[in-house]
């Protein structure tokens, strides 16, 4: 929460927060109707107390959410920020999988979920903060499945190969999944959300948009900025230049250089140090000229790692005051405590340089506030490439924080910059934070979720919802004649790793003969299945068939046939840069069929299967150009049939010879596309999927499919 709560003898106390999130979004919540629930930082068990805090913080726009000493203890310095934390910064070796730390992180994440829909009306918009609650945004949907939800992620989304590394990475994606918008820093942040989502939640995704069955989430990068003015103006305070003028009259004119976290392993601290105790060892001309002001917050104080830290942080500063200091000169200026704003403010204003080199961060508010602090531009920014801010600040002098040569050729240059260049770099900067403030932030991010949820409600008009299926069943019952075109994979069946595994289960069965029975339907099967497996599964029932996209067709009854003199020479000639793509692509296969061949990447290592289909599809394209040839990628296959056969073609010959009152088309494929263009505008067109497409409707899945089957039956 924006206010922390303590207690000592006189009593509880609310002071504000330190930390990214809270002051970032310390200036805007209290605008409007809106309520910021949270957790008050303290254990607070009496029951009159709990009353009191609850009463305090109402009149500021804000919930408590209690949390007992266990809770705390498993839920916040457990799972929170001994593993998510350790792991979400690339220190996998500090991560502790805990299945009591995990049991809590679900419990507290549901007692949010209970506490928050108290709150709650269907128009409401929710956005919900950070890492110790992924798992909300969907414990919400599972109650309130049409409300706006955001989700924005403050530290930084690691790559799949460490996420990978979490025994419940399954459950915190589909967790985050639950929000219409997921935010994060950085572009980088996003994209290793997306691959962990692809290869563990199974969901496919185009640009920024996850593919799930039930809904779209975008996914987007919102580089969060500061309260530039709140700044600016402290900055100019009578209480700063008070405070200003006192720490220079007891420093001394010596050069400063600045450095503020929380304690926190992911800030690099001691390796900062080690580059000031290094810098004063190359250049020793600078020993009495120049101090390092470092400021440590403390922070997650009954973590160990964290208790680990504050002792090599003080042995560090201790050696090197001890090793360099004179009686009239600090090395370093060691304060491990937190300072009110005009303390801080102080420091940005009288501090030369700012060293602010995480090995990790999300973003890094505290470089930027340096910025907007310096008023008469002077000023060094020396920041870590591991940080977001560094893809905004480029003016800043980048460094690995893992370089301690760099680090010292950076302080280096930074105390000898002159003063024209200091300014022309903190003024762009300035330009630059000034534009993308907190402001900026908060509408980005919630205009895009207002777009999203605009975009849903268009869509959802679409969606053959329980109306629709009243007035389809209506007509479907009123008519002589109806016409059905069922397209077979991904929309009677799932898809499964193999084609042959995709056989038709008892449901299935019973269905489509129910559904032939009744002499009023003609029902097609419109598939882009060799014939042999069409006739193998489904061959005994009454029905009729479009087989391999058109190529093959069978009226009940009948025997195959088919409709064209089409050639079958250019397998021969194509078949071998296909088996090259296998040898390249372990896992892939080729399926042969009379007039087409596919190669199939459903079981290959994610981005590799992608990546050799953009290359076999140009590859192809080239070759068979004058081929008549038609290069097709479909869902995990590149299929190369005749171009004059497809799904529309062979329809539109049923349509013509087979007069009916009612036409129902679904499928899921874009070859079904075809269909859905092919029949008369009176058509039920349905999709199944939510991307865009020629048909009218659309459903989630091949269950559903079935459900509404039933339903007309
Ligand atoms: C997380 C991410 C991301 C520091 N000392 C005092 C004090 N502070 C304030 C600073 C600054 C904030 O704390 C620290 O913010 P950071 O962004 O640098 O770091 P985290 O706390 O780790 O924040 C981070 C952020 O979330 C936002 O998304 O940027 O990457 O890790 O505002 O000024 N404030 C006061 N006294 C102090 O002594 N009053």
């Amino acid at each position: 929460m924006p206010v922390r709560v303590t207690k000592d003898a006189d009593g509880l106390h609310f002071k504000p927060s330190e930390g990214g999130l809270a002051t970032g979004l310390g200036s805007i919540y209290k605008q409007g109707d809106n309520l910021w629930i949270g957790w008050p930082g303290l254990l607070i068990n009496q029951g009159i107390e709990r009353i009191n805090v609850t009463e305090k913080l109402k009149s500021e726009n804000m919930h408590p959410i209690f949390l007992t000493k266990t809770e705390i203890k498993n839920y916040y310095e457990g799972f929170s920020n001994e593993t998510l934390w350790p792991i979400f910064h690339y220190f996998s070796q500090y991560s502790v999988y805990n299945e009591t730390f995990w049991e809590a992180y679900v419990q507290v994440n549901q007692k949010f979920c209970d506490e928050v829909v108290n709150f709650l009306d269907a128009g409401d918009t929710l956005w919900i903060h950070d890492y110790q609650l992924l798992l909300l945004p969907e414990m919400i949907r599972q109650q309130f499945p049409n409300l706006s939800i955001g989700f924005f992620l403050h530290i930084p989304f690691p790559s799949y190969e460490m996420f990978r590394l979490i025994p419940w990475r399954r459950q915190l994606l589909n967790g985050m999944l639950g929000a219409d918008l997921v935010g994060f820093h950085t572009y980088d942040d996003m994209r290793h959300f997306l691959s962990s989502v692809s290869r563990l939640a199974g969901y496919g995704y185009t640009s920024g948009q996850v593919n799930k069955p039930d809904r779209k989430v975008i996914v987007d990068s919102f580089p969060m900025g500061i309260d530039y003015q709140k700044y600016a103006d402290a900055a100019a305070s009578p209480e700063t230049i008070e405070r200003e003028i006192r720490y220079r009259t007891s420093l001394g004119d010596q050069q400063l250089i600045l450095s503020i976290d929380r304690l926190d392993y992911s800030k690099g601290i001691p390796q900062r140090l080690k580059a000031f105790e290094r810098f004063l060892e190359q250049y020793p001309e600078f020993k009495e000229k120049v101090s390092l002001v470092m400021l440590v917050v403390p922070s997650r104080d009954k973590v160990s790692k964290y208790q680990e830290l504050k002792e090599d942080v003080d042995l560090l500063v201790g050696r090197i005051n001890g090793k360099f200091g004179r009686i009239n000169w600090t090395p370093i200026h060691y304060f491990y405590r937190s300072l009110p704003l005009e303390a801080l403010s102080g420091f940005y204003r009288m501090a030369h340089v700012a060293l602010v080199t995480p090995m990790r961060d999300g973003m890094n508010l505290v470089c930027k506030e340096f910025i907007a602090s310096k008023l008469n531009q002077k000023g060094v920014l020396i920041l870590s490439e591991m940080c977001g801010a560094s893809k905004e600040l480029s003016d800043a002098i980048l460094i690995n924080p893992n370089d301690l040569n760099a680090m010292v050729e950076a302080l280096h240059r930074a105390l000898t910059m002159p003063e024209e260049e200091q300014i022309a770099h903190i003024s762009v900067m300035q330009e630059s934070l000034q534009r993308y403030n907190i402001h900026h932030w908060v509408n980005m991010f919630m205009e895009r979720l207002n777009e999203i949820k605009d975009d849903q409600a268009t869509l959802s008009t679409k969606f053959l919802d329980q109306n629709m299926k009243e007035l389809a069943k209506k007509r479907f019952n009123k008519v002589g004649k109806r016409l059905l075109f069922l397209d077979y994979d991904g929309t009677l069946i799932p898809f499964s790793d193999t084609p042959e595994k995709a056989a038709p289960d008892d449901e299935l069965i019973n269905l489509l003969t129910n559904l032939a029975a009744d002499e009023r339907n003609q029902v097609v099967i419109i598939s882009g299945r060799d014939r042999e497996s069409l006739e193998k599964w489904l061959g005994h029932l009454h029905l009729d068939f479009i087989g391999e996209h058109g190529v093959w067709i069978k009226e009940r009854g009948t025997d195959w046939r088919t409709l064209t003199n089409l050639s079958d020479q250019w397998k021969q000639e194509l078949k071998p840069m296909l088996e090259l793509y296998v040898d390249r692509t372990p896992g892939s296969f080729i399926e042969e069929k009379d007039y087409s061949l596919v190669w199939h990447h459903r079981k290959v290592e994610t981005g590799l299967g992608e990546l050799r289909t953009r290359e076999l599809s140009s590859h192809l394209k080239h070759l068979t150009t004058n081929m008549n040839l038609q290069v097709l990628e479909g869902d995990m296959v590149v299929e190369i049939k005749n171009a004059q056969v497809n799904k529309g073609k062979a329809a539109q010959q049923w349509i013509k010879d087979f007069p009916s009152d009612y036409i129902i088309a679904i499928g899921d494929d874009w070859t079904d596309e075809d269909t859905f263009k092919a029949v008369p505008e009176d058509a039920l067109t349905v999709k199944v999927g939510s991307t865009s497409s020629a048909a009218k409707y659309n459903l989630n899945s091949p269950k559903e499919v079935r459900q509404f089957l039933k339903y007309l039956l």
